[in-house]
């Protein structure tokens, strides 16, 4: 893969873990990446200010401000319309995934294998969750239960920003979370329209004390995620 993965990080206040991560990745992956794409929610703290900083260096390094209303899928969107056209690949990973950086080659060599979109899973044999909330662990598994039960969709982990996808299965599904379930839509929604996605085991730790806060609430995206259900069994999801 020479130079045709678009990195979109999308980002919240995070300015303890931008830099790192847009270091980690050119550093590692500058073959391969094309360009890393950073969505600023307008985060009230330096995130932006971080990137401007690193722009002096890498000059395919794009920052783009949102303006409000927030939100991971809205976030998600715009990066998605953000990308180089060259790009063949487009990788998604949350701002705060640093000890994930080495795994990105797991998922571009299965990539290379063929395969329209590979996800780093935390729920296939080998993936590890380190530092995990019980309850967020507990209703992960109940909703992926349902899933498979209810709509057939046999993915153990869907709801990663972790994934490795052709271009076109991020920007041509029609994925309608504006919130954190949009994390789940990009997981369903390839599997529903009939794309092959495979899962390779990663390992996931939970935000130490110098990583900035989560900005994840159960009771506030909880019902998104049910939503998302409801979508699938009521067919929903449509492409023009
Ligand atoms: N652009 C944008 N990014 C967001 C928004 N909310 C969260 N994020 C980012 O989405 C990613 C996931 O958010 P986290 O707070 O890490 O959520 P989480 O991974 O469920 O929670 P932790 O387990 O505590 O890390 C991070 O990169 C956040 O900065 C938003 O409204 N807009
Ligand atoms: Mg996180």
């Amino acid at each position: 893969m020479n130079k045709n993965i678009s990195v979109v990080l999308i980002a919240h206040n995070e300015e303890s873990n931008i830099g790192k991560m847009v270091h980690g990745l050119k550093n590692s992956y500058d073959k391969e990446i094309l360009e890393i794409v950073v969505v600023d929610d307008n985060s009230t703290d330096r995130t932006s200010a971080v990137v401007r900083e690193l722009q002096k260096d890498y000059d395919n390094l794009k920052l783009v401000n949102r303006k409000p209303p927030c939100g991971v899928g809205r976030a998600l969107k715009t990066g998605f319309r953000s990308v180089d056209d060259r790009a063949e690949y487009i990788l998604t990973m949350d701002s705060d995934f640093i000890d994930n950086i080495d795994q990105v080659r797991a998922l571009i060599k299965e990539a290379e294998k063929g395969f329209d979109g590979v996800i780093g899973s935390r729920y296939i044999k080998g993936g590890r969750l380190i530092n995990y909330p019980f309850l967020k662990k507990f209703m992960n598994r109940c909703f992926h239960l349902t899933l498979r039960a209810l709509c057939n969709v046999n993915v153990a982990d869907t709801s990663n920003n972790f994934k490795l996808y052709k271009r076109k299965l991020f920007q041509g599904l029609p994925y309608l979370s504006d919130d954190f379930a949009m994390n789940a839509e990009t997981g369903i929604l390839p599997v529903l329209f009939g794309y092959s996605i495979k899962e390779v085991p990663v390992s996931w730790t939970g935000r130490t004390g110098n990583m900035g806060k989560s900005k994840f609430s159960l009771l506030k995206n909880a019902s998104s995620y049910m939503r998302v259900i409801t979508n699938v069994i009521g067919k929903k999801y449509k492409v023009n």
